[in-house]
């Protein structure tokens, strides 16, 4: 049929899109790291096994005894100068004990529905004009929504999933008004949104650690000064980790917004080891009794294999004070870049167990239709979005209130 054509033909042009994609995601200041860094992590690169069940409180001091399976006879660069101090000897025992936060949030509905403005402008522009001048929902229209929607960054998946369950209720319902084409749509949206909330918002024990990861430039330190004021509103103290130690600069703008927020921060200085930043972080966190850690990383996925050394051994140090720790891999994406962020999910999805997301920069944009996608297609939430550059354009992400002010434009 004419309208299945359609879909092979589209599916071949965002193949092409991931292509080019794949070089845009390399971020330029990345290719500066040195061969040294990258044999430093490749010692560490195994995913350990980790049969540690013992609930014996022994301090261990010792800086990562890996096994080394590698036989290869690499000519070590200096020993790890990982400064960890001894740990604490587990004090989080008893202060897990019936801690439970359930995170809210007024949904500001004037502010979301402003940043889906363009998006959803966008979408019912074309919508209207594939169905003016059309009575019934037909081979036609199906075919022009298809290519709206993939237009509209919903990614072909979903867009096929969407598509084929429309045809499916106009199938059955023998004729369907394309007057109507917009409800059916909110509905079969809304249906494909992912949305888990009942476990999103609860923070369940203490020090919570999330571990903010995500490309340069996609906002992830403006949310960990967004997050951590929207902690703090809900009674939590908040403590956060400078361990984006790539640039001298990323300190200092996280140190700012730590500031905005009003919430302490850790650092040591610029090039010293993520993992012993974290280390210090969740140290101090535990001692000082802080409800949640967020550490802020660099994002360097152009090389996939240093970036899961990497984030894997901030999590390997962090679980020799708290074996839970981090609790969340939050997973910062750039909305404005569409199918882009889309790409750059799959990806870090690869590289490390991503458990939440952010969608940043729904504000100004018309590619808000990739948060359909995203949530459709990754199985893993959305929690929060961006929806501008002030502390407080942060909203928690709600399906219902999502589709509701991107299905804003439809009745008018
Ligand atoms: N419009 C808009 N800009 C944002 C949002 N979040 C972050 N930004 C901007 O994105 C740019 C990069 O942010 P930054 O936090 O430094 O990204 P990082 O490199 O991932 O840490 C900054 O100019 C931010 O102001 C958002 O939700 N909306
Ligand atoms: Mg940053």
């Amino acid at each position: 049929m004419n309208f299945f054509k359609r879909l092979f033909s589209w599916k071949k042009k965002p193949s092409k899109i991931e292509d080019e994609q794949e070089d845009e995601i390399v971020d330029s200041d990345d290719n500066k790291i040195d061969k040294k860094e990258s044999k430093k992590l490749k010692k560490i690169a195994e995913p350990e096994p980790e049969p540690e069940p013992e609930p014996e409180p022994e301090p261990e001091p010792e800086p990562e005894p890996e096994p080394e399976p590698e036989p290869e006879p690499e000519p070590e660069p200096e020993p790890e100068p990982e400064p960890e101090p001894e740990p604490e000897p587990e004090p989080e025992k008893k202060k897990k004990v019936g801690f439970f936060k359930r995170l809210f949030k007024k949904t500001d509905k004037e502010n979301l529905d402003k940043s889906l403005e363009k998006t959803s402008k966008s979408f019912f522009d074309k919508i209207k004009k594939a169905v003016v001048g059309k009575t019934k929902v037909d081979v036609q229209v199906l075919d022009d929504l298809e290519e709206i929607l993939i237009t509209s960054d919903v990614g072909v998946k979903t867009t096929i999933k969407i598509i084929e369950s429309i045809e499916e209720r106009v199938a059955k319902d023998k004729y369907t008004n394309a007057q109507e084409l917009d409800v059916i749509l909110k509905e079969e949206i809304g249906n494909i949104i992912y949305d888990d909330k009942k476990e999103d918002f609860n923070i369940n024990d203490k020090p919570y650690v999330i571990l903010v990861v995500g490309v340069n430039g996609v906002g992830k330190t403006t949310s960990i000064g967004k997050l951590a004021k929207f902690f703090k509103s809900q009674g939590l103290s908040v403590l956060i980790g400078a361990a984006d130690t790539f640039r001298a600069a990323a300190i200092e703008q996280l140190e700012e917004w730590s500031g905005r927020a009003e919430v302490d921060l850790i650092k040591q200085k610029m090039g010293s080891d993520p993992a012993s930043v974290s280390f210090d972080t969740l140290n101090s966190a535990i001692n000082k009794d802080y409800d949640v850690v967020i550490i802020d990383t660099a994002g360097r996925l152009h090389n996939k294999v240093n970036l899961m050394n990497e984030l894997s051994k901030i999590s390997r140090v962090m679980q020799k004070l708290k074996q839970e720790a981090p609790h969340e891999i939050l997973l910062v994406l750039d909305g404005s870049t569409g199918q882009n962020a889309y790409e750059q999910a799959k990806q870090f999805s690869e590289v490390t167990k991503v458990t939440s997301m952010m969608v940043t920069k729904l504000d100004g944009t018309a590619k808000g239709g990739v948060v359909i996608g995203i949530s459709d297609q990754l199985n893993i939430p959305i929690k929060y979005i961006g929806t501008g550059e002030s502390i407080d354009d942060i909203e928690l992400f709600d399906k219902v209130d999502f589709v509701e002010s991107f299905f804003q434009n439809k009745s008018k």
